[in-house]
C-alpha cells in the first residue's frame, strides 16, 4: 500500500479523481496498491479469513486459489456491455449504444453509495511493457479484492504501472463495483471519449478487470484508430525451426472459447522435432507499423486468463505445470479431500468433488462451469518468448482469422492479397461459445473475433483496416483456419489441438514460399501432400474433404455475409465491397465443381 508521501507525488488530477469517487461511492477505506508481495499476502489473506475463496493446497497447490462467482455471472454479459457516446453511429449497428449523458446518470445513480463498508483499491496498471512508446497505463478503482488479485497476475500492477502513469499524458481510468451482482442492473459501460469504463453488479472476469477486453480491446481499438494501429483479438505466437535458427511470429483471431490459448501454447508434434513453439500472447495484441513498413506486434497482457474447462495433458500438457502455483482458479469443481482444483479434462475424476457451486457433485452435470478460468502469470510459464516483454515487440510473418464451423469452412486456406484477407477476416463467422451468455452453438457474424470487442462503428473499422494496410511496406501472409468440422454424427473431423501445428507448418512453408498451392476462389488452398500427416492414424481422404472448396455452399454463404455487411450502409468501405464483389464472381464463376 502507498503512504501518505507517495499519494501526494502522483499527478494531483489522479488524487482529485480518486476522491471524487470516493465521496459518491462512500467506502470506508481507500487502499492503494502498490503491487509489492507483502500486499498481495495481505490481500489473499483477506480474501481467506473473509471465505471469499478457498486457499488450496499449499504443498501441491502453493499461493493458489479457488474463487466461485455467483451463479448467474459466469460469462460476458454482451447485452449488457454498452458503447456510450454522442451519437449512436459512432457505435455502429453491432454494438450496444446508449447515449453517453444518459449512461454516466444511470452509472453514477447505480454508484452512489455502493461501496459503503467496503474498502475502494485504486489499482494502477500497465498494459504493454515498461519503457515501450506501444504501452498504455490504466487505473482501476474497485471494491473487489478479487478483482486486484486478478490484476496483479494478468497486467504489469503497482509501482511499475505509477511510475509509467507519472510519466503518460494520458490513462483509462476505470471504477467497477460488484454492488449486489444483481443482473438486472448490471452493466459493464464504455466511455472511448472520456477514456473510461464503469462497471457494476458483476464480478466476472471480463466484465470485472477492465484491463482486459474494455481497456485493451473496447478502449485501445478506439485510440488505435486515431493513432493509426490495431488493436486485436489475437493471440502471439513464436514459432523457431531451430535446424534453421529462424523464427516467425504469427497472430491470430479465433472467437472466444476457439481455441486461441491452446493455439498460443502448442507443442508441435514429434514429427516436428526441428520446432518449437512459445508464447508472446494468447488473447489480445496489439499491432504497429515499425520503421520499415513492418506489422510489429506486443501483447498487453502479462498473464493468462484462460478456459480451464477442457484443458489437461492431451490438450494444452504445456500449461499443466503453471497451474500449480501463483494461480487463481474460477468456477471449477474442487476436491475437499486434498483441497486441489479440478475440472473435466485434467485426470480423472476424484471420488468426491464439489461442482463449481460448491455443492456435491452427482457426476450428472458438468462439474466445473464450461467457462471456468485460470489466472496465470505469463513469467512462470516454461514456454514463454523471450521476447514477451521487449518494448519494441516483434515483426509478424503471418496472421491468422477463423472460428467454430462445423460445415464448409476448410481447414485452411490463405488469402491472395492482404486486402483479400481483410475481406476473409470481415466475412468471420463462428457458432457462439459458453465465453457469453446466451446460447451456444449458433452461427453468427463475428468479423476479426472483434464483434464483442470492438469500441467503435466496424464499417469504419473495417476502413481502418484498408488504412493500416496501406501504410504497409512488408505485409504478413493472412490465413484463415478451421478446426471445428464436424461429420455427420456430430464428432469432430481434425483431430486439433497439437496436431494444429501440421497446419502451422503449412502456412511457415508458404511465408518461405517453399511449396505451391492450388488456387480457389476463395485462396490457396493445400495441395493435400503438403500437409505432413507424418505419425497421425488420419486418411488423407478425410484431409482432402477438410481442404474440399464447395462452390455452392460459398455460393449461400457470400449471401449471408452480404445481408451484414449491408447493415454498414454508407460507412461500409468501398474497397471492402469490391473486395467482397471480386470473390462473389469468382466462386461463380468457378468451374471445376465435381
Ligand atoms: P477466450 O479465452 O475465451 O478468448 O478463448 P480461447 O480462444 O483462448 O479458447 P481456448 O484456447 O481456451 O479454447 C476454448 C475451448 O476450445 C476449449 O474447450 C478447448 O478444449 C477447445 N479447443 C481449443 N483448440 C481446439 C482444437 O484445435 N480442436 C477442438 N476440437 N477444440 C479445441
Ligand atoms: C473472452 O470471453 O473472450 C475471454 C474472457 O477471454 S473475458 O476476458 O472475460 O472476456
Ligand atoms: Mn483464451
Amino acid at each position: 500500500m502507498l503512504n501518505n508521501k507517495e499519494i501526494e507525488s502522483l499527478p494531483s488530477y489522479l488524487v482529485s479523481w480518486v476522491e471524487e469517487v470516493r465521496e459518491k461511492t462512500k467506502p470506508d477505506k481507500v487502499y492503494w496498491c502498490d503491487g509489492s508481495e507483502e500486499e498481495n499476502n495481505e490481500l489473499t489473506k483477506f480474501l481467506t479469513d473473509t471465505k471469499q475463496w478457498i486457499k488450496l493446497n499449499e504443498e501441491e497447490y502453493p499461493n493458489c486459489y479457488l474463487y466461485r462467482t455467483s451463479t448467474d455471472d459466469v460469462a460476458r454479459v454482451e447485452d449488457r456491455t454498452l458503447i456510450c457516446t454522442d451519437k449512436e453511429e459512432q457505435a455502429g449497428p453491432t454494438n450496444r449504444w446508449i447515449e453517453k449523458n444518459k449512461a454516466l446518470q444511470m452509472m453514477w445513480n447505480l454508484f452512489e453509495g455502493v461501496m459503503r463498508g467496503r474498502t475502494m483499491y485504486v489499482v494502477p496498471y500497465l498494459l504493454g511493457p515498461a519503457n515501450s512508446e506501444f504501452s498504455q497505463a490504466g487505473i482501476e478503482l474497485t471494491d473487489s479484492a478479487y478483482v486486484v488479485a486478478n490484476l496483479r497476475i494478468l497486467t504489469r500492477m503497482g509501482n511499475i504501472a505509477w511510475a509509467e502513469i507519472k510519466r503518460k499524458k494520458e490513462i483509462i481510468k476505470s471504477i467497477h463495483s460488484t454492488g449486489n451482482l444483481s443482473l438486472e442492473n448490471r452493466y459493464i459501460c464504455h466511455f472511448p471519449d472520456e477514456r473510461l469504463l464503469m462497471s457494476i453488479n458483476t464480478a466476472y472476469g471480463g466484465n470485472a478487470m477492465l484491463s482486459k477486453k474494455p481497456h485493451a480491446l473496447r478502449i485501445a481499438s478506439v485510440t488505435a484508430r486515431d493513432e493509426g494501429w490495431l488493436a486485436e483479438h489475437m493471440f502471439l505466437l513464436e514459432i523457431e525451426n531451430k535446424d534453421k535458427n529462424k523464427k516467425y511470429y504469427i497472430s491470430g483471431a479465433l472467437p472466444s472459447a476457439s481455441g486461441k490459448t491452446n493455439l498460443a501454447m502448442i507443442q508441435p508434434p514429434n514429427a516436428f522435432k526441428n520446432f518449437i513453439a512459445r508464447t508472446v500472447g494468447d488473447d489480445i495484441s496489439w499491432l504497429f507499423i515499425g520503421k520499415e513498413g513492418e506489422v510489429r506486434g506486443i501483447n498487453p497482457e502479462n498473464g493468462f486468463f484462460g478456459v480451464a474447462y477442457g484443458t489437461g495433458p492431451s490438450s494444452n500438457p504445456n500449461i499443466l505445470e503453471s497451474l500449480k502455483k501463483n494461480t487463481i482458479f474460477t468456477n471449477v469443481a474442487f476436491n475437499p479431500e486434498n483441497n486441489t482444483p479440478w475440472w473435466e479434462g485434467l485426470s480423472n475424476p476424484p471420488s468426491k468433488l464439489y461442482d463449481w457451486t460448491g455443492k456435491l457433485w452427482d457426476g450428472k452435470e458438468n462439474a466445473a462451469h464450461k467457462n471456468s478460468r485460470f489466472s496465470t502469470p505469463i513469467n512462470q510459464y516454461k514456454y514463454k518468448s523471450e521476447v514477451y516483454n521487449d518494448p519494441k515487440g516483434v515483426e509478424l510473418s503471418a496472421m491468422l482469422f477463423g472460428g467454430r464451423r462445423s460445415k464448409l469452412v476448410p481447414l485452411v486456406y490463405e488469402a491472395r492479397t492482404f486486402e483479400q484477407g481483410i475481406l476473409i477476416g470481415a466475412m468471420t463467422r463462428a457458432e457462439t461459445t459458453a465465453a457469453q451468455a446466451g446460447a451456444s452453438g449458433i452461427v453468427r457474424d463475428d468479423p476479426m473475433s472483434m464483434l464483442a470487442f470492438c469500441g467503435y462503428n466496424m464499417g469504419e473499422y473495417f476502413n481502418h483496416w484498408f488504412d493500416f494496410a496501406d501504410n504497409l511496406k512488408r505485409k504478413p501472409k493472412i490465413f484463415n483456419v478451421n478446426w471445428f468440422r464436424k461429420d455427420d454424427k456430430g464428432n469432430y473431423i481434425w483431430p486439433g489441438f497439437g496436431e494444429n501445428f501440421r497446419v502451422i507448418n503449412w502456412m511457415i512453408d508458404r511465408v518461405d514460399n517453399k511449396v505451391s498451392a492450388v488456387e480457389t476462389p476463395i485462396g490457396f488452398i493445400p495441395n493435400v501432400d503438403d500437409i505432413n500427416l507424418e505419425d497421425l492414424n488420419f486418411e488423407k481422404q478425410k484431409l482432402k474433404d477438410l481442404l474440399y472448396f464447395d462452390k455452392q455452399g460459398w455460393v449461400k454463404e457470400m449471401e449471408e455475409v452480404k445481408k451484414f455487411f449491408e447493415k454498414f450502409g454508407e460507412r461500409f468501405p468501398k474497397r471492402l465491397w469490391n473486395e467482397f464483389y471480386d470473390m462473389q464472381k469468382r466462386i461463380q464463376d468457378y468451374k471445376n465443381d465435381e
